[in-house]
C-alpha cells in the first residue's frame, strides 16, 4: 500500500532531503507551501512536476488551512519541520516565533483530531538540542533535563511538552526527534557553518574581503542534514511512540569549523587575539586562491552584532538510543566531510552565480545598445 506523508516546511533544508527520502521509498508526498512575494523554492524546485510531489498553500498561524489540508490529504505520516528556525531572529520577532513554533505544533495535532485521524496519523515534530540551553549536562540524552535559552528554544519547548501530551492523553502515536545541529549544501544563508562556507568562497575568489562572526568558542555537534532525515522516518516506523536524541556524539567549535572551511578554500588560518578582538589571519595560500588573497590578509573578525542576548554553548548530543532502537549510524559523514562538501559546493556556486552574473551584465549592455533582450 502507498503511504502518504504530509510535510510543512518542505521549502526548508530537512523538507527538501525529507521529501526526496520518502519519494524514493514509493509515498506519496504532500508539501505545505505558504504565499510570498518572491516564489523562493529553490531547495524543491527539482521535484516540482514530478507525478507523486504535491504543493498545497497552508499557513502554520492559519487554523482553517491546516485543517482543510489535512481532511483533504488524509496523510499516514505528518512530518512538522516548520518553524521560525532562527534562534537570533528568535529574539527580533519572539511572538511570531512562539505562535508557528509552539501553537503551530499544537494546531497539527487538531487539525488531525479534527479529522478523526488520531488513531491512523503518526506524527514526527522537530524538535530540538536547544531545549538543553544553558546546559545541565554533557554529553546531553534523552533524559538530561532541559533549559531552554533563547525565545526559540522556550517556543520548541511546547511543541515537545505538548505532543508528549497528546500521546498519553489520547493515545496519538505522535513523537519528538530532538535534533542536534545539522547541516548541508542547503543550509539558509544566515547559519553559522553556511556563513562560514560562502565567504570561504568568496573571499578565495576575491568576491569579499573579510567574514565577520559572533561567538567563535561555541561548540556544536554538526551533522549532516541527509543522514538526519532518515531518522524522523525511522521514528515513525518504530514499534512504539517515543523520543529520540540524533546527533553524531562529536563536538566542535566554530572556530575550528572556520579552520576547516577556510582550508578547503585554499586558505590556512592563523588565530590571534581574544574575545571581540580575535582575528583570523592568512598564513598560507595555495594556487586555488590565485593570489586574490595574501598571506597576514585578516579574513576572520569578531562582530558584538552577532553576539546573542542569552547563547547556548555547549551541545554534544548522545545518540545512543537513535543507534541502538533505530539502528541509525551517526557517523555516516564525518565532521570532515561534511566540511568538505560544503566548501566544494560554496566554491562552484561563487564561480557560477559571478558566471551568471558576467553574462547578465553582457545582456543588458547589449540590449543598451541594440535595445534586442537576449
Ligand atoms: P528551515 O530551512 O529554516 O525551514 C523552515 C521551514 O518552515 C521552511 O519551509 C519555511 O517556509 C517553513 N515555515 C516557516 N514559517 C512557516 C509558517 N508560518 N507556515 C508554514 N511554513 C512555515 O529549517 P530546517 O533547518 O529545515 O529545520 C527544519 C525543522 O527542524 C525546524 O522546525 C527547525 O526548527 C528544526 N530543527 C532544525 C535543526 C537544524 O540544525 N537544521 C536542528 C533541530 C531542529 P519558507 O520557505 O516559506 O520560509
Ligand atoms: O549558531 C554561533 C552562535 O545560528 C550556532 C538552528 O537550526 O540549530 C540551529 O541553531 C552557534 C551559536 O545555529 C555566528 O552564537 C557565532 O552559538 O548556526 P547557528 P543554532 O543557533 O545552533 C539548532 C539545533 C536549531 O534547532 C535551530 O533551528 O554559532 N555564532 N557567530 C554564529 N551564529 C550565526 N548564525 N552567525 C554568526 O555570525
Amino acid at each position: 500500500m502507498t503511504k502518504t506523508a504530509l510535510i510543512t516546511g518542505v521549502t526548508g533544508q530537512d523538507g527538501s532531503y525529507l521529501s526526496e527520502f520518502l519519494l524514493a521509498r514509493g509515498y506519496e508526498v504532500h508539501g505545505i507551501i505558504r504565499r510570498s512575494s518572491v516564489d523562493y523554492r529553490e531547495r524543491i524546485a527539482h521535484l516540482e512536476g514530478t507525478p507523486h510531489f504535491h504543493l498545497h498553500y497552508a499557513d502554520m498561524s492559519d487554523s482553517m488551512s491546516l485543517v482543510k489540508l489535512v481532511g483533504k490529504v488524509q496523510p499516514d505520516e505528518i512530518y512538522n519541520l516548520a518553524a521560525q528556525s532562527h534562534v537570533q531572529v528568535s529574539f527580533d520577532a519572539p511572538e511570531f516565533t512562539a505562535d508557528v513554533d509552539a501553537v503551530g505544533v499544537l494546531r497539527i495535532l487538531e487539525a488531525v483530531r479534527t479529522n478523526h485521524l488520531e488513531k491512523t496519523c503518526k506524527i514526527y515534530q522537530a524538535s530540538t538540542s536547544e531545549l538543553y540551553g544553558k546546559v545541565e549536562e554533557v554529553p546531553q540524552s534523552e533524559t538530561t533535563p532541559f533549559h531552554p535559552y533563547s525565545p526559540y528554544a522556550v517556543a520548541k519547548l511546547y511543541g515537545y511538552w505538548i505532543i508528549k501530551e497528546y500521546r498519553e492523553a489520547y493515545d496519538m502515536f505522535c513523537c519528538s526527534g530532538i535534533l542536534f545541529n545539522h547541516e548541508s549544501e542547503r543550509r539558509g544563508e544566515t547559519f553559522v557553518t553556511r556563513k562560514i562556507t560562502l565567504a570561504a568562497a568568496r573571499i578565495a575568489q576575491g568576491k569579499q574581503d573579510c567574514l565577520y562572526l559572533g561567538n567563535l568558542d561555541s561548540l556544536r555537534d554538526w551533522g549532516y542534514a541527509k543522514d538526519y532525515v532518515e531518522c524522523m522516518w525511522l521514528i515513525l516506523q518504530h514499534e512504539t511512540p517515543e523520543d529520540f536524541v540524533i546527533a553524531t556524539g562529536v563536538q566542535h567549535s566554530v572556530r575550528e569549523f572556520a579552520t576547516l572551511a577556510f582550508h578547503h578554500a585554499g586558505i590556512e588560518l592563523r588565530w590571534e587575539g581574544e574575545g571581540v578582538n580575535e582575528k583570523g589571519i592568512v598564513e598560507r595560500v595555495n594556487e586555488l586562491t590565485n593570489e586574490r588573497v595574501k598571506v597576514g590578509d585578516v579574513v576572520v573578525a569578531v562582530s558584538p552584532d552577532f553576539y546573542r542576548p542569552t547563547d547556548v554553548v555547549n551541545l554534544l548530543g548522545d545518540p545512543s538510543k537513535a543507534k541502538r532502537e533505530l539502528g541509525w549510524n551517526p557517523q555516516t559523514t564525518s565532521f570532515e566531510q561534511l566540511v568538505e562538501l560544503m566548501v566544494a559546493h560554496d566554491m562552484k556556486k561563487v564561480a557560477a552565480d559571478d558566471a551568471a552574473a558576467e553574462i547578465r551584465k553582457v545582456n543588458l549592455a547589449e540590449f543598451l545598445e541594440k535595445g534586442i533582450d537576449k
